[in-house]
């Protein structure tokens, strides 16, 4: 691997916090993502499911999980499954992982190769009452193929009609969204190979440089750093594309006196930053754009200050939605009778700040996490409010990753990332 992996202890733990939640006899089953293709014979870059990246460390395709805490025979309570390597096939297919590097990395003693993995599956259903599968429960997954998770399940229930099923997603939801202290050191490499990113720009940005460009020396930047690359597709968008929220064809030149936003961050590990900011082309902000700049950067700072332990995240966005407001009003944007007469379902500082301020950030950059509970420490979070002034061709996004902690309120992944005005119009002319 390219990155530093976390210690097995973590992934121990994991499966441990996994166990607790089951049923009394239990079995459960992970499994690793396809590679996916593209055309002829091109594949896209492998990615890990997450959910068994997370229970064992294993960044490697064609990988099972099974895991049955009170099994009779103690040895098929923890087994992983892995697809069949040795000298020769090391030679056609590249380094995959031996049984002792899979135990090193996972801390499962017991590791078969895949061809056994009928006849300990059919060994263990058979001492098991529950089945725990895996499905992609994510509020707004779109997933149109089918996935080695969804075609097990097809193949358990038809093999196994008696047992009682159950989902594993709430439960991965529930774990992953309370960050361990190693995932948060991961998180924090991927957020500093995103500030040297955004330092190597700072100095490059200038009227006539492309937005690919800039593109380009972000990915040069990630990848000398270990990094695989963007965490998600980079948003490199001057000018009036940084009112298009999703704005990724990054093709245009930059232009004298706009405004640059970019929101970009590198995947280390598996884990992933998510940055956005917005400097000036020419290194000097107009006197309106940093007028709308620091209503941003204030609503950014609040809204961080007020995402703490016990809140509940939708009060959260409405009070976000407040601060706003008077920003807005403030900037001569909105004004009292807008606020009077607005659909309270969608209120008037929608015109200018349409999307949400926070969304968990781990091994998916959307990350799974309840969206309704309370806030809980070990949360990580991004706090991304924009403001977005189609008339004036002008957008503002400032966007840092904090995670919730006990007592001092919250730690910024990106503290060490340039924010202030005065310092990002240092560092352009410097
Ligand atoms: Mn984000």
């Amino acid at each position: 691997m390219k990155y530093q992996p976390l210690s097995s202890s973590l992934y121990i733990k994991n499966r441990e916090k996994f166990c607790y939640k089951l049923a009394e006899s239990s079995v459960a089953i992970f499994n690793s993502n396809d590679i996916m293709p593209t055309n002829a014979d091109g594949t896209m870059r492998f990615r890990q499911n997450n959910d068994l990246f997370y229970l064992t460390g294993i960044d490697q395709e064609e990988t099972i999980l099974l895991v049955a805490p009170d099994c009779p025979n103690p040895n098929m309570r923890e087994v992983l499954f892995l697809r069949e390597t040795n000298e020769h096939i090391a030679i056609w297919e590249g380094h995959k992982y031996t049984k002792e590097e899979a135990e090193a990395t996972s801390g499962i003693k017991n590791i078969q190769w895949l061809s056994n993995f009928n006849q300990v599956f059919n060994t263990v259903m058979a001492l098991c009452c529950n089945v725990y599968l895996n499905t992609n429960e994510h509020l707004r997954a779109g997933v149109v193929v089918e996935t080695q998770d969804a075609r097990f399940i097809k193949e358990c229930k038809e093999k196994f009609p008696l047992h009682t099923y159950h989902r594993a997603a709430p439960i991965m939801h529930e774990l992953r969204g309370v960050k361990e202290k190693e995932e948060i050191e991961q998180l924090q490499i991927a957020c500093d190979i995103t500030e040297k990113g955004f330092r190597r720009i700072l100095s490059f940005v200038k009227p006539g440089v492309t937005e690919y460009e800039i593109e380009a020396e972000y990915l040069h930047e990630f990848v000398r750093n270990r990094s695989n690359g963007f965490a998600y597709q980079p948003i490199i968008a001057s000018g009036a594309s940084a009112c298009v929220l999703h704005y990724i064809e990054n093709h245009k030149a930059c232009v004298a006196g706009e405004m640059l936003l970019m929101d970009v961050g590198a995947e280390y590990g598996n884990y992933n930053a998510d940055m956005t900011r917005t400097i000036p082309v020419s290194g000097r902000f107009t006197e309106r754009q940093r007028a709308v700049y620091d209503a941003v950067l204030r609503v950014q700072k609040e809204a961080s200050r007020i995402l703490m332990i016990g809140t509940n995240i939708q009060d959260y966005h409405k009070e976000v939605g407040l601060i706003m407001q008077s920003e807005l009003v403030g900037l001569g944007l909105i004004d009292q009778t807008d606020i009077k007469n607005q659909d309270p379902a969608w209120p008037a500082y929608k015109k200018y700040f349409m999307h949400g301020t926070s969304h968990h950030l781990g091994l998916d950059v959307h990350d799974v996490g309840t969206m309704h509970g309370p806030i809980k420490p070990g949360m990580v979070f991004t706090v991304e409010p924009g403001i977005y002034i189609q008339e004036e061709g002008l957008g503002v996004r400032l966007e840092n990753n904090i995670v919730i902690q006990e007592g001092k309120g919250y730690f910024d992944l990106m503290r060490n990332i340039p924010i202030e005005a005065e310092e990002i119009e240092e560092l352009m002319n410097g």
